[in-house]
């Protein structure tokens, strides 16, 4: 196995422009995010400073609803702006089928090479095909490099919407018509998890009536009465209704800005990448104690066997005691 490349002088490369390098630090946040920790908090405190930061779009909805082909036009049209953009797809469809589907797309869309476009296909592992912890340090990366948006792709039609919407600053949910989907969801509580709503493959009949029965149960579920999120139609395969999403993104999380509530996200999401990279943290300490065998061995042989809550403790306690720990590039 080739040596693996120190994050730091991957880092470096990557600040000057090197997409090799961009793409390699991607890879390792999945592979071996502690290794890259320290880099990771560069590169979280780089853009955290930063006066103009990028707008981090999800893009949420049940599988099939057309959020990549709606992703895939959305690129288009802000590319005509000449808008950087990032695509972090959490895309089931491209594991099945081995490579990037929607990034194949983009790609042969492409007239030459075009360096203002990037795509990234990620695994759902542990996600459950929503969005996975890994994502929070790609994002950063990603800003760090100079894109103005990153739009992130996860499926969901539950509580991974909800994961998607910690990580971005305003979020899409896609329904198709006819889907049944969009009233089960904002029954489940969701209604948070969108910014903005929409109704995607508007071209097939009753889009406009799921359009009409989206925007009742919005009212009805809706904490703010005033703030009721907006319902459009979208049919992307025929580029209708994606022209306008940019605007009306930019304007909704300019107001999510203006009332602290992107603030406030940018606290929880701080919070719980915290705190599952301590779990994370706790479960591979529990994993590399030597002591625990032994200490049920002897556990057993004592009659402490028949205490595992006991034993637990005891094991909880020690392996909690070791302090911070060293970055380790093993793990
Ligand atoms: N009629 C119609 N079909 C569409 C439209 N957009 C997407 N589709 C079709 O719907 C299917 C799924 O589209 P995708 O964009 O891959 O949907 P997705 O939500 O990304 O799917 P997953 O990533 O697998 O969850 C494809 O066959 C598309 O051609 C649309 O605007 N109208
Ligand atoms: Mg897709």
């Amino acid at each position: 196995m080739a040596p693996r490349e120190d994050p730091a002088a991957l880092l470096a490369s990557m600040q000057r422009g090197d997409r090799r390098a961009l793409a390699r630090l991607l890879t390792r946040a999945e592979s071996d995010p502690a290794g890259i920790g320290a880099v990771a908090d560069a590169v979280a405190a780089d853009v955290a400073q930063r006066p103009k930061r990028a707008l981090r779009v999800g893009i949420t909805g049940p599988g099939g609803a057309g959020k990549s082909t709606l992703i895939d036009g959305l690129v288009r049209v802000l590319r005509g702006q000449q808008k950087k953009v990032a695509v972090l797809a959490t895309d089931p469809t491209s594991e099945r089928s081995g490579g990037a589907l929607l990034g194949d797309r983009i790609r042969l869309a492409q007239e030459g090479p075009d360096d203002g476009v990037f795509f990234r296909s990620v695994a759902t592992r542990g996600a459950a095909g929503g969005f996975a912890h890994a994502g929070f340090d790609q994002l950063d990366l990603l800003e760090a490099f100079g894109f103005d948006w990153i739009l992130i792709e996860a499926v969901g039609a539950g509580q991974s919407e909800i994961e998607v919407a910690f990580a971005a600053d305003v979020t899409l949910v896609c329904f198709p018509p006819n889907s049944g989907d969009a009233v089960q969801t904002l029954k489940a509580g969701l209604v948070e998890a969108g910014d903005i709503f929409c109704i995607s493959k508007a071209d097939l009949p009753g889009a406009e009536s799921a359009a009409a029965t989206l925007r009742t149960a919005l009212e009805l579920e809706s904490a703010d009465p005033r703030d009721v999120p907006q319902v459009v139609l979208v049919a992307a395969l025929e580029g209708r209704g994606v022209a306008e999403l940019p605007r009306l993104l930019l304007e909704r999380a300019e107001r999510l800005r203006l009332s602290g509530e992107t603030a406030r996200r940018r606290r929880l999401r701080l919070v719980r990448r915290v705190r599952h990279l301590a779990q994370r943290e706790i479960e591979q300490r529990l994993l590399d104690d030597q002591a625990l065998g032994q200490a049920l061995a002897h556990g057993v042989t004592d009659g402490g066997g028949n205490a595992p809550h006991r034993l637990a403790r005891e094991l909880l306690g020690r392996v909690l005691q070791k302090g911070p720990v060293q970055e380790n590039p093993r793990r």
